[in-house]
């Protein structure tokens, strides 16, 4: 029997941020599982929250700063030596060569991490460079992009109500895998059998039969790339044939007959050889659609990360909008949390700069990470010197990662803020690891808003970490102290005001104490309202209720609280995708290409996978190699290739070699890859992974290729060569 005590905490690992229940002796982790009483994952968990222990015990796991030595290793030094030498390096840059001479790229953990969320802001804004990047623009820029854009905020993201909805239509996700992304629902199995114990129904849009996919009603197999292309054929057939249902945005909706005109280039039978989806087929995906009395249509991270995918995001939202389903119980609903991201973040912005060397456009204050690279190696006024990198590793992440690691060789000065010295931080001349997991106070400011029912939870730290050690915002903290004396008043106030500022817990205490919940909205505080310290009286979690509809138009925030259908960015865009139909179109939709490139390449994730950085966790990495290419039988009879051989794949970029699988999954002409693997290289530390290396998906998409219209990579479809291994030169390919 157990002697352990219990730590509540919600895993921060994924979106889905599930209850746990951690058993520990204050020194170890005895046990992991789910919390029942977890009002919003009621006793879900996966694998990966076993990760939580390993990355705790991992001695892979960097715990003191560590400097880039002469002869190219790393050596420990104390946290006040790196952080002065880091500060020091960065503000000499700027001053030698202008402030955008210094990038930073943040990661996909920085959004899972209070402290982060609290405190990098301010040093991104102090350093006033406009080469910010992250993770956003490898994933999900569309949906703030269509956001900003029909709503006025980047961060008004509906979620799917998929509690209550009687029909659910996905568009390139695999929540069954993924647990859910800008849909924060833990238990995505048992909330998906519920809908269908109620009657209700699930298509899935994915050139993959997924795990989502396999135990929905419908699944249409779609070309990669081409689902501007179904959303538009579906908003036709809506304004068409239906009639636009605006219910309690009648009055506020502008532009629905020259969006209906502009839709005309996309009837079902004009889209349908281009995306491989039969005219009837889609006309029925309309029709069910527009008949379910209450529906959702959820589209991510497949169709976000495509030429059109700006185009693609913004027509599912207006899909939602014209069948009469957002804001209403049922279809795509706007959360109420206790700590509101919108009131703390800039509402968006677009094309106020753009990138120095390929001109892409700035959305949110960031640009593109895909010109990264080219913007270290392009010599000019405000070629970047310095980067800082904090919980990313863009060298696995970003498109064209192999052109980034060299790249990153080239620069001056480089600091990295992580937990590990792996494919990106390798290149870094100090690595700052901060304290990490059960370390660190946990509040999900991010995902807490973008959940299906509106809860909220904390958790204290579990263990303390290294003695002397810093949590992430400590280092951010102590940074911007140090950059202030050393550069202009601008930055000395920023300082100022982040070194008086209140530890994240505490700051967190006064955004639930004056939230919605909190209490102190009202004359005098009310029993049961939120703080911290009424959360740490319930640790199972709060539960505020589910969802609800009509918060429009009140929480509009575009110019006189009206939306517009057809805005001129999306008018120009949609006339882009209209020229992609023609005959001689030479956009990457066009279904067969000249070249011998002629497959196309897509992404997956597996269950045991978090991103790149998962893979030296011992628990996870059990059983066979995940990082096979699927094919499908027929593509493989043609190039004479069996199952479990050794494939090339190439690309205009680059070129990999991974065992293939021969798979019905994928559709005809589609290959599939996980991402976050190729872990096997010089000078990144890290055993478990090594031995599970797996190669890059990264070293085959293109940096060039972006959405012109917001700048996200373009991994949906990557054309591609396969061919067996020639014998030969795999008997003599490096070991
Ligand atoms: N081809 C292709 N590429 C993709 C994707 C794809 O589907 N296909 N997916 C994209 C998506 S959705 C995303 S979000 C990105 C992710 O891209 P990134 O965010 O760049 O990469 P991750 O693999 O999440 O790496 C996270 C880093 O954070 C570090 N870390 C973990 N915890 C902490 C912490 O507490 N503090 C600090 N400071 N560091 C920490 C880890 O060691 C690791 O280095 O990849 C994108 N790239
Ligand atoms: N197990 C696990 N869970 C994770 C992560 C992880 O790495 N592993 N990462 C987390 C992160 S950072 C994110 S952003 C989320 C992402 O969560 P999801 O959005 O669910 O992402 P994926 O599981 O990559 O699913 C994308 C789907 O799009 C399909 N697809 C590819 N190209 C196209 C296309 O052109 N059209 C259509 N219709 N579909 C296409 C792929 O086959 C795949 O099934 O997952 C999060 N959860
Ligand atoms: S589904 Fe996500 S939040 Fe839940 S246990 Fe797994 S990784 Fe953690
Ligand atoms: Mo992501």
């Amino acid at each position: 029997m157990s002697t352990g005590e219990i730590h509540h905490r919600s895993c921060n690992l994924c979106e889905a941020m599930c209850g746990l229940l951690i058993e520990h002796d204050g020194r170890g982790v005895l046990g992991i599982r789910g919390d029942p009483d977890d009002p919003l994952s009621r006793g879900h968990l996966c694998a990966k929250a076993f990760a939580l222990r390993d990355v705790y015990e991992d001695p892979d796991r960097l715990r003191r700063p560590l400097r880039r030595l002469q002869s190219g290793d790393f050596g420990e030094i104390g946290w006040d030596e790196a952080l002065d030498e880091a500060a020091s390096r960065i503000a000499e840059v700027q001053r030698s060569h202008g402030r955008d001479a210094v990038a930073v790229y943040q990661g996909n953990p920085s959004v899972h991490n209070l402290g982060t969320m609290l405190f990098a802001p301010q040093l991104v804004r102090a350093l006033r460079t406009r080469n910010r990047f992250s993770a956003s623009s490898v994933d999900q820029l569309p949906h703030h992009f269509a956001a900003w854009l029909l709503f006025g905020h980047q961060f008004l993201l509906p979620v799917p109500d998929i509690d209550r909805t009687d029909h659910l239509l996905v568009l390139g996700a695999n929540p069954l895998v993924s647990n859910g992304s800008l849909m924060s629902a833990p238990g995505m199995r048992t909330r998906l059998r519920a809908l269908r114990q109620r009657g209700g129904s699930l298509v899935v849009v994915d050139p993959r039969r997924t795990e989502t996919a396999a135990v929905a009603d419908a699944h249409h197999f779609i070309r990669p790339g081409t689902d501007a292309l179904l959303l538009a054929a579906l908003c036709h057939r809506v304004l068409h044939v239906h009639r636009p249902e605006l219910r309690h945005l009648r009055g506020v909706v502008d532009g629905v007959d020259a969006l209906g005109a502009a839709l005309q280039p996309f009837a079902p039978a004009a889209v349908a050889a281009p995306t491989g989806i039969d005219a009837a087929a889609i006309e029925a995906m309309a029709d069910a659609f527009v008949a379910a009395p209450r529906s959702a249509c959820y589209g991510r991270l497949g169709i976000c990360t495509a030429e059109f995918g700006g185009l693609a995001m913004w027509l599912v939202a207006v899909l939602n909008l014209l069948t009469g389903n957002l804001d209403r119980e049922g279809g795509m609903m706007f959360t109420s949390p206790a700590v509101d991201v919108m009131a703390r973040t800039s509402r968006g912005g677009f094309g106020r700069w753009a990138s120095r060397v390929r001109g892409a456009r700035e959305f949110g204050g960031e640009l593109p990470v895909a010109v990264l690279a080219e913007e270290i190696t392009t010599p000019g006024e405000g070629q970047v010197r310095a980067l800082i990198t904090s919980a990313g590793n863009p060298v696995l992440s970003t498109p064209g990662g192999q052109h980034l690691a060299r790249a990153l060789q080239q620069l001056d000065f480089m600091v990295a803020i992580d937990i590990y010295r792996n494919e990106t931080t390798r290149f870094a001349d100090l690595i700052l690891p901060p304290r990490t997991g059960l370390e660190v106070p946990h509040y999900d400011v991010v995902f807490h808003s973008l959940a299906v029912r509106n809860t909220a939870r904390f958790a204290d730290r579990l263990f303390a970490g290294d003695p002397g050690g810093r949590d992430d915002w400590q280092i951010y903290a102590g940074l911007l102290e140090r950059l202030a004396p050393l550069r202009g008043p601008v930055l000395a106030r920023a300082a100022g005001l982040a070194s008086r500022r209140l530890s994240p817990t505490r700051q967190l205490d006064f955004a639930l104490r004056t939230g919605p919940y909190g209490g102190l909205g009202g004359r005098r505080l009310q029993r049961g309202a939120l703080s911290v310290g009424a959360l740490r009286r319930q640790p199972h979690g709060v539960d505020l209720g589910a969802l609800r509809p009509g918060q429009l138009p009140a929480r509009l925030q575009t110019e006189g609280r009206r939306v517009d259908l057809h805005p001129e960015p999306i008018a120009a865009d949609l006339q882009r995708l209209a020229a992609s139909l023609r005959p001689a179109a030479a956009t990457s939709v066009a279904p067969d290409a000249e070249d011998d490139f002629d497959l196309r390449l897509i992404g997956r994730r597996g269950l045991s996978d978090c991103n790149s950085w998962l893979h030296n966790a011992p628990s996870l990495m059990k059983g066979r190699d995940r990082c096979v290419l699927l094919l499908h039988p027929d593509d493989a009879a043609q190039r004479a290739i069996t199952d479990g051989a050794e494939v090339t794949i190439r690309s205009r970029v680059g070129e990999v070699r991974a065992p293939v699988r021969l798979s019905r999954e994928v559709m005809p002409g589609v290959v599939s890859l996980p991402h976050g693997f190729g872990h096997g290289v010089q000078g990144a530390s890290l055993r478990v992974a090594e031995a599970h290396a797996g190669v890059s998906i990264n070293d085959l998409t293109d940096p060039s290729a972006i959405d012109a219209l917001t700048g996200n990579a373009v991994f949906s479809g990557v054309p591609v060569q396969v061919r067996a291994t020639a014998t030969a030169s795999a008997a003599s390919a490096p070991g």
